[in-house]
């Protein structure tokens, strides 16, 4: 085994850099010791060309359909080091890509072939709430020997991924999920693309995997993997990129590990937040909570190697590094070609109603397996844990003592525009996430960023945050904390929006 962080190559930081990349690592320590990295917005200003407007609606492509076989599967990863034959996976890779267009039409059939129940839940994408894949909440639990078949066509363009909803620590942390990549979105085409799904494991000195969360991890920030991956294979991971403006898609897809994400060697620039598309500005760092997307473009040089780095970390940890490869093929200034804007829909601030939600610990310790053995129909062993640590509005999932479904945190009318405060108590970072719809970032008191839409908001320690939505999708839609720990043991409520 080797130790942790794990060993990176012996590549100094590129020249000229090493005094950004020093402070850099200062910002990612003193963010460790509780004080978050703090930005101007006048950080991300920039001259780049802005978002280009839509003006074109993209055609749908062909129907598409994938077939998954949720079972128990062997693989090996990162030379042997992660050895087992106790995986979870929805298909024989083990990181299954999907790409469809915009509009498409897909269909995806889950075969269920594990010894308990799961559901497919597809991160950030605007679907009906029937396809949503929250056992209990939107679908019957597809129970094992069953099959379901999700249908949808994303409406909105972009980087996304899926996992399950029940028993996720152990249910992602073995290994089911998968990209979602919907594209369309481009109004030039970039030189090269790369997916980079960065996450760490639990194993054993063996080897083998150890899912299962911990009540230490779970009642603070989680319980971190001790090996960490890029693309499966060990960080770094190296590639070859052709020399131009290149699109990497970078989603963070670990239970738990919040980023702080640089590239050193180029000039680079986002272009998407949560697949969602934003007028480029440069990248300096950007923090990246679990389940969080980033989509970046980086010029390539015509030599040397470009890292991606982790800052968030005692020492920077080097994610990927880019070597170029053939003829250059920019040779204008780095100005990245904007995506089109998205269609969500603008929220109207005159008329919103205004809803408060305070993130908190929990005063809720007691067992709560027994509502699953008195036969409570939407709870069972596998959607709760027998320990509530977390608390949104001093309600921790499922409501205390209530032998029925817990009361939505709030009510919405299609159509109304809803200002969400959302207010962390607590010392701890908490990515927070709202299904089938995306939140347009409004403001914040601790760490103002640019005009973006985002489907999943990390709050820092005791961070107000405000964003917008258009209630525009009706349904039961969960509202949670995506560290997986902090989900499984109380943060996470139920928003509904009905028909006015
Ligand atoms: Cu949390």
């Amino acid at each position: 085994m080797k130790s942790y962080p794990p060993s990176r190559p012996s590549v100094a930081p590129p020249n000229g850099v090493s005094r950004r990349w020093m402070l850099k690592g200062a910002v990612a320590l003193t963010a460790l010791g509780g004080v978050p990295a703090r930005a101007a917005l006048s950080d991300y200003a920039s001259a780049y060309r802005p978002l280009a407007p839509r003006g074109h609606v993209q055609a749908a492509g062909t129907p598409q359909q994938e077939k998954f076989v949720a079972r128990q599967r062997s693989f090996s990863l990162m030379d042997g080091q992660i050895q087992s034959d106790n995986f979870w996976s929805f298909t024989d890779d083990l990181l299954p890509v999907i790409r469809v267009p915009q509009h498409t039409p897909l269909t995806v059939t889950l075969k269920n072939e594990l010894a308990e129940h799961t559901a497919i839940h597809w991160h950030g994408i605007r679907l009906p709430n029937a396809m949503d894949g929250v056992p209990y909440v939107t679908q019957p639990p597809i129970e094992p020997g069953d099959e379901f078949t999700y249908e949808f066509s994303p409406p909105d363009t972009g980087s996304f991924f899926f996992h399950p909803h029940c028993n996720t620590v152990e249910q992602l942390g073995r290994g089911l999920f998968g990209a979602l990549i919907v594209t369309g979105d481009e109004t030039e085409a970039y030189d090269d693309e790369i997916l980079c799904v960065v996450r760490d494991w639990r194993t054993t000195a063996a080897g083998d995997l150890l899912p299962v969360g911990t009540d230490e991890g779970a009642s603070r920030s989680g319980t971190f993997g001790n090996l960490r991956t890029t693309n499966l294979t060990q960080s770094p991971a190296y590639q070859t990129v052709a020399q131009g403006d290149v699109r990497v898609r970078l989603m963070n897809l670990d239970n738990t590990r919040v980023m702080e994400v640089g590239i050193e060697g180029a000039e680079a620039a986002i272009i998407a937040i949560d697949g969602n598309p934003v007028s480029p500005f440069p990248l300096s760092s950007w923090r990246l909570g679990p389940a969080m997307r980033l989509d970046i473009v980086m010029r390539m040089p015509t030599q040397g190697t470009v890292k991606l780095f982790d800052y968030f970390s005692a020492q920077p940890v080097l994610l990927a590094a880019f070597n170029p490869t053939g003829a250059p093929l920019r040779k204008k200034a780095f100005d990245p070609a904007p995506l089109f804007k998205s269609d969500i829909p603008t929220p109207d601030l005159t008329s919103a109603r205004k809803v408060r939600f305070d993130f908190s610990a929990s005063a809720q310790t007691q067992a709560l397996q027994d509502y699953a053995a008195e036969g409570v129909p939407w709870a069972d062993e596998l959607c709760l844990t027998d320990k509530t640590f977390w608390a949104i509005n001093k309600t921790a999932w499922p409501e205390d003592g209530h032998r029925q479904a817990p009361a939505p945190l709030a009510t919405l009318r299609k159509g109304e525009t809803c200002v969400m405060e959302l207010v962390n108590q607590t010392p701890h970072m908490h990515p927070i996430h709202m299904h089938g719809h995306t939140f347009k970032y409004l403001s914040s008191n601790k760490r103002p960023l640019p005009p973006h839409h985002t489907d999943t908001v990390l709050l820092t320690p005791k961070e107000r945050v405000k964003v917008a939505f258009v209630a525009d999708n009706p349904g039961d839609w969960m509202f949670h904390c995506h560290i997986i720990e902090h989900q499984d043991t109380g943060m996470m409520g139920m928003i509904r929006v009905v028909e006015s």
